[in-house]
């Protein structure tokens, strides 16, 4: 299909963030296409998270691709943090009156994102090699990439770059124009997928003498597991047994005892790194998502702020294709940036909070201990962590 020589919006990346934006668009009349280094199954093989705030649902929603997460998706009232043996419920919906959060799998949401984009026939292209944005500091950015060995260039308005971590935008700017705040963690999480029914309704965070664990799910058959690894192993290291023998040893007596163990379906470690970069616009190119900065995801919030950024991001566009306004974009770094900046701290404190930290001595450990007693026993200090882990909300 030839390329269009000209389309208002070209997003890199067909993640969450690149395909939200791209319905976003569409709903307002706003033409744009999708730049994609992989194919569609390899982006929906990458497990990733797994918890929804109240943001990320009303936007999925706006975009029309919230159907299946309505249906599908598990309403969660609570937490229950396990420490010293002992499980405690943050009640989530009592303590931020009346929020909850939505268990629905990032593999999900972006299938469903997929699905509508295709059924509105808007172009993505995949396995698009060698993206290079372009002239974005001037009037008209342009986009390069190559497929099936063909050249193929179109010229824009704006570039969205929602291409990762790792992405092609980002790694476009002069060093001397961006800044990078980045604290990497000296762990990783071992994940683990299996078709057994979950250990518990909710979600439970364990900080356990031997490292922390989370037992999350993605529906009422099907379970997500973690395990705190040293960045020194690999996932060959872990048999599934020893994976779930570890599991045990981490959990409180009534949790091991229900522990359903099985087969995995996938097993993954990902390494934990607190990242921004600022600003996040540059001319007429804008990073979203993690193009843009990256969170532990301890307080489940990567793929959140990937929603929030393209929140922004998308009214910005429709600000200025139907009103000529340049308010949106001209304000989009810094409006961003102030919730990014709230959900590191969030991601930072609970994941020094939940973790291991031996080379922090004893004197960390126990102050450990007494935060996580103060925080269950303080309604104070609860309320700050139900409102922060259900999503602070867009400005
Ligand atoms: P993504 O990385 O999802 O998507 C970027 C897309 O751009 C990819 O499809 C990539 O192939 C493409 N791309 C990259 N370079 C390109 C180029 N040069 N040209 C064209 N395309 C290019 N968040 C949570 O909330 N909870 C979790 O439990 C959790 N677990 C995670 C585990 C791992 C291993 C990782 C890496 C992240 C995890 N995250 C989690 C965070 C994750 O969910 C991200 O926040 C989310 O994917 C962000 O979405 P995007 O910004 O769209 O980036
Ligand atoms: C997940 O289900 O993948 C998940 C849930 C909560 C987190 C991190 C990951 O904080």
């Amino acid at each position: 299909m030839p390329s269009p020589k000209h389309v208002p919006v070209v997003i890199v990346g067909a993640g969450p963030a690149g395909l939200l934006l791209g319905q976003l668009l569409y709903q307002a009349g706003i033409d744009n296409i999708i730049l994609e280094q992989r194919s569609p199954d390899y982006v929906l093989g990458r497990i990733r998270a797994g918890v929804l705030e109240q943001v990320s649902m009303d936007l999925l929603r706006e975009a029309g691709a919230g159907a299946n997460m309505d249906r599908h998706g598990l309403h969660h009232h609570g937490i229950e943090l396990l420490f010293a043996g002992q499980r405690h419920r943050i009640d989530l919906h009592g303590l931020t009156g009346g929020k909850y959060v939505m268990v629905y799998g990032q593999t999900e949401v972006t299938r469903d994102l997929m699905q509508v984009r295709a059924e509105e026939g808007l172009a993505t292209v995949y396995e698009a090699a060698h993206v290079q944005p372009r002239d974005y500091d001037g009037e008209q950015p342009r986009v390069r990439w190559e497929k099936d060995g063909e050249l193929h260039e179109v010229r824009c308005d704006f570039i969205a770059g929602c291409d990762g971590f790792h992405g092609a935008c980002r790694a476009s700017i002069a060093p001397e124009r961006i800044r990078h705040y980045e604290k990497v963690y000296p762990f990783g999480w071992l994940g683990l997928m299996s078709d057994t029914p979950p250990v518990s309704k909710e979600l439970i965070y364990v900080n356990s003498e031997r490292g922390f664990a989370l037992c999350s799910q993605r529906s009422l058959t099907r379970s997500r597991y973690y395990l705190q690894v040293p960045l020194s192993d690999k996932v060959e290291d872990w048999s599934d047994e020893a994976f779930w023998e570890e599991l045990r040893r981490r959990l409180d007596p009534e949790a091991r005892e229900r522990l359903v163990t099985g087969a995995s379906i996938e097993k993954s470690i990902a390494p934990l790194r607190s990242f921004v970069c600022e600003p996040m616009r540059f001319g007429r190119m804008f990073l979203a998502g993690d193009a843009a900065h990256i969170v532990p995801p301890t307080g489940a919030k990567g793929l959140n702020l990937a929603a929030s950024d393209v929140g922004y991001l998308s009214r910005a566009f429709i600000d200025y294709f139907k009103n000529k306004s340049t308010h949106g974009i001209d304000h989009y770094s810094e409006q961003c940036l102030k919730r990014v900046w709230k959900a590191e701290r969030f991601s930072w404190w609970m994941t020094s909070l939940m973790h291991n930290f031996p080379e922090e001595g004893a004197f960390h450990t126990r102050v450990q201990e007494a935060e996580l007693d103060y925080l269950v026993h303080s309604r104070a200090a609860s309320t700050s962590l139900a409102e922060n882990y259900v999503g602070l909300p867009m400005a």
